[in-house]
């Protein structure tokens, strides 16, 4: 298959140099030329690829939740979700770097891609995602790879080197894997912690987890009777979204001493946090307004609307130096506190577009200034989960990442009037992300599929539906977290985990080795239904997670 190079495109006052195509990696760079500071949005690289009319392709989405499948390029492909004229534009900010809706007739692939058509097939994808975005724009007959800045301001004369991009022709498989080591090598990839298996609160309690919930579980983890290392309280704790460090009143006990008491049990505390995020009547948005980013209009910037935290929420300015401090503070605290395992979620926040104090910063070298702060004040140490994350900033910064939206005690979602069905919580969106990004693994990072589902009952999940996505997890060598009351579950749970931890270990294992989990009809079929791997195979309907083998 022959792609190659046709020409660039950059907004008057720029010039992209295409410095070097060889061995299969483009190397460009992107020059103010003029003699004032400008913002660039982006920049292209128009990249010709055989005319060909259906195009198969794998379509990678931006962040953690951004829905990530198999499509058809051309007619009869889903269209592309910002398509759809329902989609508000915050739902387009937070699940896709470049916040366009995506023109008629063209799909978007974000930091790579796989495609296949008649006269062969490649893979394409960015060397990392630490400086800025990178979006792959589809069409027949057209790849526009697309460096994305956000509105970053040059100096006058001021040159970036842009991502490296890699076309790599051959089986998608393996080129999957190829880019995968390739960029996570190019990004100082933290992918070689232990294999986490472990209890988080989130996905039984929901927000109305309390401390005695949280106590009796800890009993239950305690006893021996569970393979669990991480103890991982999620979401509902805190006394208001911002302020990490004091309690919701269900919370009595002070957080080092119930830090301390997970210790005692034998587990490592993990406790939750969306750091970048602040509810406006919490302590830090209101003794410190001008740490709120302002967005265009002027009014404070809204990074997540949910009602169980009492509507909008504020997003900090990580850019600000006295911000990053902060963050650090709350990182080193928590960590000091003996919570040695922090889950970093809705961190797509800092790339909205808005009023930075810093605006010389991409959208991605915001989130990882954010990134940076906590890792700063945490330590080497400490596991970062990285949740609601943007993929390409984050390689290199989390240990573990979420590679899918939520699971959820049901396995469809129910249809939503705003678009971005394949984002919700269902254990179907789970699945799908998992199974297509299951290549990512040990590569980029440790991957986390999300929880495990065990309980029969407070569930709408079918049993064969529980199995199916068991073994998904299971089957991609992520994580292993479950998230039921402990109490709900008898010794026929007990048994399953134990058979799917040992195959986790065992795909994981593989994984490091070098062959890690493929999923085979990745390019077939928006949600696919296999995974295989050396120590595991698995085929399933992904519309009613019937296992089929
Ligand atoms: C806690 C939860 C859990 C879960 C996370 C994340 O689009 N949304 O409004 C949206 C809300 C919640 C959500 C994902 C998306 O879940 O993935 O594991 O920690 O937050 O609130």
């Amino acid at each position: 298959m022959q792609i190659e190079v046709r020409d660039a495109e950059a907004p008057e006052g720029f010039t992209v140099q295409v410095a070097e195509v060889a061995g299969g990696v483009v190397t460009w760079s992107v020059t103010n030329h003029t003699t004032g500071p400008l913002p660039l949005e982006r920049v292209r690289l128009r990249l010709g690829m055989a005319a060909s009319d259906r195009v198969r392709a794998f379509l990678n989405g931006w962040q953690s939740w951004s829905p990530s499948g198999g499509s058809v390029i051309g007619a009869g492909g889903e269209a592309d979700p910002s398509r759809d004229p329902a989609a508000p534009g915050l739902l387009r900010a937070m699940f896709h770097a470049d916040d366009a809706a995506a023109p008629d007739g063209v799909w978007r692939s974000e930091l790579v891609t796989a495609l296949a058509y008649d006269a062969g097939s490649a893979v394409l994808g960015f060397a990392g995602g630490a400086e800025h975005d990178g979006t792959f724009w589809l069409q027949p007959g057209e790849i526009v790879a697309e460096a994305y800045l956000g509105g970053a301001q040059f100096q006058p004369g001021e040159q970036r080197a842009l991502h490296d991009i890699a076309v790599l022709p051959g089986d998608p498989h393996d080129g999957l894997d190829r880019w995968a080591a390739w960029a996570g090598e190019r990004s100082g990839a933290r992918s070689a912690g232990l294999y986490p298996v472990g209890w988080c609160s989130w996905y039984h309690y929901f927000h109305d987890i309390t401390e005695a919930d949280l106590r009796a579980n800890l009993t239950l983890a305690s006893s021996g009777q569970w393979p669990f290392d991480v103890f991982q309280l999620d979401d509902g704790y805190q006394s208001a979204i911002g302020d990490w460090l004091t309690r919701a009143p269900a919370f009595p006990t002070p957080l080092d001493e119930m830090a301390g008491a997970v210790v005692a049990a034998g587990l490592r505390p993990g406790i939750w946090i969306a750091p970048f995020l602040c509810s406006p009547t919490s302590e830090v948005a209101t003794s410190h307004p001008d740490w709120i980013v302002r967005r265009p209009s002027g009014r404070p910037m809204i990074g997540n609307v949910n009602p169980a935290w009492g509507g909008e929420q504020y997003v900090l300015d990580v850019t600000r130096a006295d911000v990053q401090e902060h963050l650090s503070d709350v990182a080193r605290s928590l960590v000091a506190m003996g919570w040695t395992y922090l889950k970093l979620d809705f961190t797509y926040a800092p790339s909205f577009r808005g009023e930075w104090a810093d605006s010389s910063l991409t959208p991605a070298e915001r989130v990882r200034a954010g990134y940076d702060a906590i890792r700063a004040g945490a330590g080497d140490d400490v596991f970062l989960l990285g949740c609601g994350a943007p993929l390409g900033p984050c390689i290199g910064a989390v240990d573990g990442m979420r590679i899918g939206p939520d699971v959820a005690p049901e396995w469809s979602a129910p249809a939503r009037p705003f678009g971005y069905a394949d984002t919700g919580p269902a254990t179907r969106n789970a699945w799908r992300n998992t199974l297509a990004r299951s290549f990512m693994h040990r590569r980029l990072w440790i991957n986390d599929p999300d929880c495990l589902m065990l309980r029969s009952t407070s569930t709408s999940l079918t049993p064969a539906q529980i199995e199916a996505w068991a073994h998904a997890v299971a089957g991609s060598g992520g994580m292993a977290l479950v998230s039921d009351d402990l109490a709900l579950l008898g010794d026929r749970e007990r048994a399953f985990l134990d058979t799917v931890i040992a195959t986790g270990r065992a795909v994981d294992a593989a994984s490091i080795a070098g062959a890690p989990p493929r999923c085979p009809d990745l390019l077939d079929r928006w949600t696919p239904a296999r995974l295989e791997s050396a120590a595991a195979s698995l085929v399933a309907d992904p519309d009613t997670g019937a296992l089929l083998t």
